[in-house]
């Protein structure tokens, strides 16, 4: 027996045969068959696939041919079939804190392995160069100032999110690099919230006198509030991408931070900031903006979801107010933004009335209507002439046209849609202009991406496969999928969005018939058509595509709203022509005039984001939520497994194993294979005894890396020198039996 008393080494002459057999056949293959009978023969701990499809951990009884008796840990002996049998890890590697440490990286050992530390309320591990975090639902105390150690001390965890981004920090240091921390996960995982917590670790560490590190927590409540909504998967949804960019002096302390925003999304309640104006506005700002409650707005009352349980909005609201003076956004400014805000509010409640038989309409005109055009700083007649009709050019001059009622209510919608979506914005560039100090910045940064997550759980529906037997292949085909100019998915979609006379039947017609050689693309019934994703096959339907596409706001909207007299609809306009032919925001456009749908746009800023990230040394983070109730405790393994499939943690944790799956301290190597120096070396210090024992045997530099602590080795490595000590000892025992027999 080998004796080495690291927890996350194999304990045994046979685990360390087996962690190099299995690590080297990198897919599973006849190495990993041999594994499994290697594992019937002496006995071991074993994955059985149930008839469900989870998997349970049992101990081998018996076997005949095919099939073994099995032990199962709830006390029952089942028949398995070899095929249905996965080896286990040896229980002392039970909980290890990343998962390239497993003696057998399949797919039910890394779900127990983490199960195992979420219920010990352990929610970090790694997975090779990935930081995986599981949402605890609950506070833990693991954060605070208590946790926040310094630049350059040392972690006594570290998998906690904080020794990530204090790497990111000393290595900006370090290697004068731009980082990044790129944070992934689906819908509720905990993405803003992790964000948070590196952004509160950077502020603590790079903080100084000005207070700037204050201001950068304050942001996060402001864009919450303006930028997240309640969904049914989550009660703080953010509705908007954001890459904070916190840039550093030579002194390594905050001087600038800077928020990239991509897209605002729409979602089942409102924006938060609707529901805490109309709870906690004063009564002098409820007068001015002729404010009601929130059941009286179409906006707002048409979801029956209007408070979130836990959530006073009132409160909300003084703290909202305190963070915009915090960033010194001015009381005018700030006012101007609840007008907006009111604004959008009344244009919601303004309805139509049908005047003819071809459903042309006459704007009702009530409170809803002056109360928005007073806000908005128009005329009553300016605002219902935008509404109710649409000016066309003709051979003779312009022509007016009454609307009719689906075209008056688009044109409302997207009239308040577009001015919402300029307040987000112009909302941003003032909180960047006031997050700068007067230290010089040395340019270097690090930037941490929080991007809205999936939302589709359709979208991962398991298919059975092991991810271990996944290869690591080129996206390509996918890309061009969706790429390719002029007959890529993006671009059929744009010339379909101009079409007059096109549907979603149509755009589906010509997807079919232009991308059907692509082998990742599969057309269906109707207006149905399947992408492979490189997670899997994601089933679409077009309906709704060519409305979304398009996102168009009238030019008679577009005049009025820069006719204002209001200092932000103007600038909101001003923003509008000069984002024309650019698409670095998302503004309502007119397709005619610009020919680029939402789609191509949201790729556009998407590039400008990854090649923002091309040029800094990335960190991963890797969220999961662990059940679908937003509960803490509950750890639902198809669920993990699915979203551990799709953020790619663990082709991550293979591949980095089979670089160097052998690792061992340089205790545990220089006791297993010192003695075979042939020459007694002058040190005594393991590191050394380890290298020479390396040299002795000629194992090439290639193969192996020296660690301070640790040796790592490439696969097959140990073997060879296993061999040699197998053939060392058998020598001893040779000589032993000789001298035992020569004294009998
Ligand atoms: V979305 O894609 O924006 O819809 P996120 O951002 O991934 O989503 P979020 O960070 O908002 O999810 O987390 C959802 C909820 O999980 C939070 O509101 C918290 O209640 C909970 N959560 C997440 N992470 C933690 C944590 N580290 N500690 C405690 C957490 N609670
Ligand atoms: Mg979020």
């Amino acid at each position: 027996k080998m004796d080495v008393d690291s927890p996350y080494m194999a304990t045994s002459e046979e685990n360390i045969t087996l962690l190099t057999s299995n690590a080297s056949s990198g897919k599973i293959g006849e190495l990993e068959d041999d594994t499994i009978s290697y594992f019937i023969k002496k006995k071991l701990r074993v994955w059985c696939k149930q008839p469900r499809g989870h998997w349970e951990l049992g101990t081998i009884r018996s076997s005949s041919g095919e099939e073994a008796s099995v032990l199962l840990s709830n006390g029952k002996v089942m028949k398995v079939a070899r095929s249905e049998l996965l080896p286990a890890n040896p229980d002392i590697l039970d909980g290890v804190d990343d998962l390239i440490k497993l003696s057998y990286l399949n797919e039910p050992s890394v779900l127990h392995n983490l199960k195992f530390r979420y219920s010990k309320e352990i929610i970090y591990s790694k997975a090779g160069p990935i930081l995986i975090a599981l949402n605890p639902f609950k506070d833990l105390q693991i954060y605070g100032n208590d946790h926040v150690s310094g630049y350059g001390q040392k972690f006594s965890d570290s998998h906690h999110v904080y020794a990530l981004a204090d790497a990111a920090y000393n290595d900006m240091i370090k290697d004068e690099l731009n980082q990044s921390i790129i944070i992934s996960g689906e819908s509720g995982s905990g993405k803003t919230e992790t964000a948070k917590i590196v952004i509160q670790y950077l502020a603590a560490l790079g903080g100084g006198n000005c207070g700037i590190e204050n201001e950068i927590l304050q942001t996060n409540c402001i864009l919450e509030a303006f930028g997240n909504a309640k969904t049914s998967r989550n009660e703080n949804s953010s509705r908007f991408g954001r890459l904070i960019e916190i840039h550093f002096s030579s002194m390594g302390k905050i001087c600038r931070a800077k928020s990239r925003v991509v897209q605002l999304g729409s979602s089942e309640r409102s924006y938060h900031i609707f529901y805490q104006l109309c709870a906690g506005a004063s009564s002098g700002l409820k007068e001015r903006l002729n404010l009601r409650s929130v059941s009286d707005y179409k906006y707002l009352n048409q979801s029956d979801c209007m408070t979130i349980c836990n959530v006073d909005d009132a409160k909300k609201f003084q703290q909202l107010t305190k963070a915009l003076d915090t960033v010194r956004i001015c009381e005018d400014d700030q006012e101007l933004i609840f007008k907006m805000l009111a604004a959008i509010l009344w244009l919601g409640n303004i309805s139509f009335q049908v005047i003819d038989s071809e459903n042309h309409i006459e704007v009702v005109d009530d409170v809803a209507v002056t109360s928005a055009a007073l806000l908005m700083g128009c005329s009553s007649q300016e605002l219902m002439a935008a509404l109710s009709t649409r000016k066309t050019q003709s051979g003779d001059g312009t022509v007016v046209k009454r609307s009719t009622l689906q075209q008056a209510i688009d044109t409302r919608d997207a009239t308040a849609k577009f001015i919402y979506s300029s307040l987000f914005e112009w909302l941003v560039e003032q909180l960047n202009n006031s997050l700068e100090v007067g230290e010089k910045c040395t340019g270097k940064s690090i930037s941490i991406l929080d991007i809205y997550g999936f939302e589709s759980l359709k979208d991962y529906e398991s298919d059975g496969i092991d991810w271990t037997k996944i290869d690591f292949e080129d996206n390509q085909e996918c890309l061009d999928l969706f790429e390719k100019k002029p007959l890529g998915l993006l671009s059929l979609l744009d010339k379909e969005s101009i079409l007059p006379k096109a549907s979603d039947l149509t755009l589906a017609n010509k997807l079919k018939q232009h991308l059907d050689a692509n082998p990742c693309f599969k057309g269906q019934r109707g207006r149905a058509f399947s992408v492979r994703h490189y997670t899997g096959e994601v089933l679409y339907d077009t309906n709704g595509f060519l409305e979304m596409n398009r996102d168009i706001l009238p030019s008679d909207s577009l005049q009025l709203l820069s006719s204002c007299n209001c200092e932000l609809l103007q600038f909101c306009s001003k923003m509008f022509s000069e984002s024309q032919g650019q698409s670095n925001f998302l503004h309502t456009v007119a397709l005619d005039s610009q020919k680029q749908g939402v789609g191509t746009k949201f790729k556009g800023q998407l590039f400008k984001l990854i090649h923002q990230l091309e040029s800094t040394k990335p960190h991963f983070i890797c969220c999961i939520r662990p059940n679908n109730k937003q509960l803490p405790g509950i750890y639902e393994e198809d669920l993990v497994l699915q979203q551990l499939r799709c953020c790619g943690v663990l082709e991550a944790a293979r591949i980095s194993r089979v670089g160097y799956p052998t690792r061992m301290t340089h205790q545990e190597f220089s006791r297993r294979y010192g003695f075979l120096l042939s020459e007694a070396t002058v040190s005594q210090d393991p590191l050394s005894i380890s290298v020479s024992v390396l040299q002795q045997f000629h194992i090439p530099f290639e193969m192996y890396q020296v660690g301070y602590t640790k040796l790592y080795l490439r696969a097959q490595q140990i073997g060879t020198l296993e061999d040699k000590r197998k053939q060392v000892l058998q020598g001893i025992l040779g000589i032993q039996k000789c001298c035992g027999s020569y004294q009998a």
